[in-house]
């Protein structure tokens, strides 16, 4: 299905700041860029591919090596991962973090605030193929606000007349100098899951450090983190409300290269740090009811 760029524009483009544009077969995107930050957002997959404030590096991760293929996510980004994450938990053939990520979004609302920063709220199209995997009536929705800070709220709203429950993510991959000078500080003695030792689980000793495979879910923290980059000279907040689960990723050489879309050095300068409701901490939302998972990210020098 390709969206109607000329459609898209005439109704919800925002002069000099929003506008939609696809090139190629490439996704269509919507492109922001004002006086506190510029963002590059997906429609297919409701994916943040891009984001920096005004004169910093970038501090969303795109591959150089991504590729775009219709129904698949780009590798970098911020895949929205949902109504599970991870492995669907009986279905091997179900897609990974959910259809989310794979499907196309439309666009709700567009609004240049006050602030100066553009927020730009779309709405996940579910159809036959999703309802095979998910017979739920839920309405998703993602509202993200581009400034100076980053915020994103993913909102699922229960249309059934039955509890939902469900685990999701920002699967969020950040731009650092090189992994070997990075650490994660808010995790301290949060217990976590670590998925690159049999999913044993573990309390977390000090500051998280990256020196090989990394893949681990911490439980039950509604904790800031902060990532800490010596190679670039600055910090990036993570602030989040509305989960309780923090996952930190790197997949080092082996299975960075086996991904085919990493780059050579890629996984070098990622590193997930992801806000999610994950394993113990799936949330049910009530009918009628709705749930919020928010991140907000800002940049320290
Ligand atoms: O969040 C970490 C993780 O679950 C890893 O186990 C790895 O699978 C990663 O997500 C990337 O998954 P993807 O399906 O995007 O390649």
């Amino acid at each position: 299905m390709t969206l109607d760029l000329d459609m898209l524009n005439s109704r919800h483009a925002l002069a000099g700041t929003l506008r939609f544009t696809r090139a190629g077969d490439g996704p269509t995107l919507a492109e922001i860029d004002n006086a506190l930050g510029s963002a590059s957002i997906a429609l297919e997959g409701g994916q943040i591919l891009t984001w920096a404030p005004q004169g910093q590096e970038a501090v969303v991760w795109l591959s150089p090596r991504a590729k775009y293929a219709a129904g698949k996510s780009l590798r970098g980004g911020v895949p929205v991962c949902w109504p599970w994450f991870g492995p669907h938990a009986t279905e091997s053939g179900f897609p990974a973090h959910g259809f989310a990520r794979n499907k196309p979004w439309e666009v709700v609302s567009s609004e240049q605030l006050a602030d100066g920063a553009t927020r730009l709220a779309l709405k996940l199209r579910q159809d036959q193929e999703t309802a095979g995997w998910w017979p739920h009536r839920a309405e998703l929705t993602l509202a993200v606000t581009v400034g100076a800070a980053l915020r994103i709220e993913l909102t699922t709203r229960n249309l059934g007349d039955q509890p939902l429950t469900l685990s999701e993510a920002l699967h969020t991959y950040f731009h650092v100098g090189d992994i070997a000078g990075v650490s994660v500080s808010g995790l301290e003695g949060c217990p976590f899951l670590d998925k690159v030792d049999g999913g044993s689980r573990k309390i977390q000793d000090g500051a998280v450090t990256i020196a090989g495979e990394v893949d681990r879910v911490y439980l039950g923290t509604t904790a800031t983190t902060v990532i800490h980059d010596t190679g670039l000279k600055r910090r990036i907040r993570i602030a989040k409300s509305g989960s309780r689960s923090t996952v930190v990723w790197n997949p080092w050489a082996e299975k960075g290269a086996k991904f085919g879309d990493m780059g050579d050095d890629g996984y070098r300068r990622m590193l997930c740090v992801e806000t999610a409701n994950a394993l113990d901490d799936a949330v049910t939302v009530a009918p009628g009811a709705s749930h919020a998972l928010m991140a907000e990210y800002a940049v320290e020098a």
